[in-house]
């Protein structure tokens, strides 16, 4: 079952107990984020802050929506208490579905709409996350929303939007990323404002979609579609042509400047550092606002693992590596990026290992990006879930010469916020990869490898057959 609006999830997560509203009024500068922030690390609830401090009451901020996996797992209306490896596994086969949205005449986003003179994105409790950050954020947990105008190719990605003024907003989509590069290639290189719209409180498969990977040319609209069951429902914006979820809490429609370009940040980065000063960022003009009446801002807290960025990147990249690699015919069992490991740790589980299977998989996660720079590779017999087997695997299995494998990273291609790297290193996103190789080697005669030491493994299964069986009368649970 699909939840139609933000508001519909916030009921659902209040029933599982995931969810709190404070009632309190709170600081937009600084506090709702800090309570944001201790809640991920408490491993607290979601939190709908229903008084917010300089606003009138209904103006709300909902932070960590999506920062635990029974949060997830409620968004995708499964049971909260659904284990890891199965959401995931309802996550990849609800993906191979896409379903197209459908237009609507109008929705509640439309209830209010801000234009012309009126125009003020502070009208809205737009937060300021960490001490230090470069200004407040209307968007952090969103959507961004903008167009291929040749081939009418619609992208959804996530980037923070940072306030200036009320008409006036910054953001640092990175060079590779889709809106990046339609922007340079289809606006700034012809002197054209793109329209574009930051989309807050929108059903929560939809802010899903947008951090994950997508192709070029895939719609992330039809993919929230999939992961719904059911097709989203967009309206025309007011000031262009795209299309925006009809039941958004607020969408701020805006142009992006062809030939202007403004500070943006610092932020305290997703993988849990804040790591350089303010950049350079792109300047969005605001062109009008629409927003349901009691509008909720969504907002995380970004910060050290687990909040709703690693546990949907965990998620999302995951997946995307487990096809890339299949598609190359690596022997994959199955794959993780852990959250724990904000995608810059990968676990990668193979029928058959050795050195040459870890080299290839390797080259081929690190081929465009290389945010992940540990790989950890394990036999068939360690759950990559688990992540208990995966250390006492690299603990026993990776030789710590032969089994550890290092390279650059050129040049243009490594991560520009992993911390461990030089100012200088980070400024030319140049970088390094590992590789902890736990597979037995396939060279080694089958009858001298060690023999694991486990239930299932040490024991002949008339023995395990017995002890099971008569486990409780052993007086056992
Ligand atoms: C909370 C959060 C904030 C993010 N902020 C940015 C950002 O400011 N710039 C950026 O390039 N990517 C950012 N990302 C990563 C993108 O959302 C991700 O790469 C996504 O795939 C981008 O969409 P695209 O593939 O359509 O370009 C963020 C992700 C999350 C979860
Ligand atoms: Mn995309």
């Amino acid at each position: 079952m699909a939840f139609n609006d933000i508001r519909e999830y916030c009921e659902a997560l209040e029933k599982t107990g995931d969810l709190v509203r404070v009632q309190r009024e709170v600081d937009w500068e600084l506090e709702a984020a800090a309570i944001t922030r201790r809640s991920y690390e408490t491993l607290g609830p979601a939190l709908l802050f229903e008084k917010v401090k300089d606003y009138p009451p209904g103006y709300r901020i909902l932070g960590g929506q999506q920062g635990t996996y029974r949060r997830v797992a409620v968004s995708l209306g499964l049971p909260p208490e659904t284990p890891i490896p199965f959401i995931f596994r309802e996550y990849e086969a609800r993906d191979q579905k896409p379903i197209k949205p459908v237009i609507v005449p109008t929705g509640p986003c439309k209830q209010n709409i801000m234009k012309g003179n009126d125009i003020d994105v502070l009208k809205f409790p737009a937060p300021l996350i960490h001490d230090g950050d470069g200004g407040r954020y209307i968007g952090t947990w969103d959507i961004i929303i903008t167009k291929d105008p040749d081939t009418g190719w619609t992208n959804w990605g996530m980037y923070r939007f940072m306030v200036h003024n009320g008409r006036i907003l910054t953001g640092d989509p990175t060079f590779t990323s889709h809106l990046a590069m339609v922007f340079r290639e289809k606006f700034v290189a012809k002197k054209k404002r793109m329209p574009v719209a930051i989309v807050s409180g929108a059903d929560p498969l939809c802010h899903m979609v947008a951090t994950a990977g997508y192709g070029i040319g895939q719609d992330e609209a039809d993919y929230a579609g999939a992961l719904r069951k059911a097709p989203v429902e967009l309206v025309k914006a007011e000031t262009s042509d795209l299309l925006v979820p009809a039941h958004a809490e607020i969408v701020v429609e805006g142009e992006l400047l062809p030939d202007a370009i403004g500070a943006e940040g610092p932020f305290g980065e997703y993988p849990g550092y804040r790591t350089g000063k303010a950049r350079t960022g792109i300047v969005c003009e605001v062109t009008a606002i629409t927003y349901r009446s009691d509008p909720i801002l969504t907002m995380i807290a970004l910060g050290i693992p687990v909040d709703d960025s690693s546990v949907s990147a965990a998620m999302t990249a995951s997946l995307a590596l487990k096809r890339r690699l299949l598609r190359h015919q690596i022997p994959v069992t199955d794959v993780y990026a852990p959250a724990e490991g904000v995608t810059h740790l990968l676990v990668v589980g193979v029928t058959s290992g050795g050195t040459k299977v870890a080299r290839e998989i390797k080259d081929i996660v690190t081929a465009r990006r290389a945010a992940i720079n540990k790989i950890v590779v394990v036999d068939k017999d360690v759950d990559v879930f688990d992540m208990k087997q995966v250390i006492h695997a690299l603990a026993v299995k990776c030789h710590p010469l032969r089994g550890i494998v290092t390279d650059e990273v050129a040049a243009g291609k490594a991560n520009e916020l992993t911390p461990c790297y030089s100012e200088e290193e980070r400024r030319h996103k140049k970088g390094g990869v590992a590789i902890f190789d736990c597979t037995w080697p396939p060279e080694w005669p089958k009858d001298t490898l060690p023999i694991k030491s486990s239930f299932n493994d040490i024991y002949p299964p008339e023995i395990q057959e017995k002890v099971l069986k008569n486990w409780k009368a052993y007086g056992l649970k």
